[in-house]
């Protein structure tokens, strides 16, 4: 079966981050795209607040059972987008990439969906605000490329960089599943698959 996922992928190791480059291929990346423009739809994007009150550069939607969400009241998962609708379907397009490269027994509960416009970044942090840390996180780039930063599981350790293109995935497991990480910046202009510009980011969760 053609699935545009490629078969027996070979991964890159950037301190225990598993990369594979152009996992997705341009019409499965096309795929993906026009059924996220259908979750955005559903769950339109949204400015989360840090606890700090700092309004976050990227803009978030998500779909499954779960969404992340952040306010000044701290970060967490909420089962509803916050005008109250529940949050849209994970698509197949989606569940296949987490299936092929993680478990086809358990599915993911989250998958947040992040926007980057051209001048959004995501400072270093850990994910840890799921339930069993023996769950990977996956990602999904699509658009322009962008600079993500690497560590170890203490904020001082020492990082590695590597742009990730699209139709890139990422896995944070094992070791790393606690590593911090963060996007330092885009590079505006060097993918055509948006029609706006910019970066979609989806993570597959594991939350409860
Ligand atoms: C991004 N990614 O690529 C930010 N988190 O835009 C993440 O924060 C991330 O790539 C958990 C696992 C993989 C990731
Ligand atoms: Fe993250």
């Amino acid at each position: 079966m053609k699935t545009g996922l490629s078969a027996g992928a070979r991964a890159l190791n950037l301190r225990g981050v598993l990369i594979y480059p152009a996992y997705l291929d341009p019409p499965a990346q096309a795929a993906l795209l026009a059924d996220l423009r259908a979750v955005i739809a559903a769950a339109p994007l949204f400015a989360p607040v840090t606890p700090g009150a700092k309004p976050m550069s990227v803009r978030m939607t998500a779909a499954g059972r779960y969404g992340w969400f952040s306010d000044r009241a701290g970060y967490r998962y909420i089962p509803t987008h916050p005008d109250g609708q529940p949050w849209p379907a994970i698509p197949e397009t989606v569940l296949a990439v987490w299936r092929a490269l993680v478990s086809a027994e358990r599915m993911p509960d989250c998958c947040l969906v992040n926007y980057y416009g051209e001048a959004a970044r995501m400072g270093l942090h850990q994910d840890r605000d799921e339930a069993d840390f023996a769950w990977p996180v996956l990602s999904i780039s699509l658009g322009d490329a962008a600079l993500f930063r690497v560590g170890g599981t203490a904020r001082r350790d020492p990082t590695e960089s590597h742009w990730l293109g699209s139709g890139d995935v990422a896995i944070l497991g094992g070791p790393a599943r606690l590593a911090y990480h963060g996007i330092d910046r885009l590079r505006p202009g060097s993918s055509r698959l948006l029609a706006e510009g910019g970066r979609i980011n989806l993570t597959l969760r594991v939350v409860d």
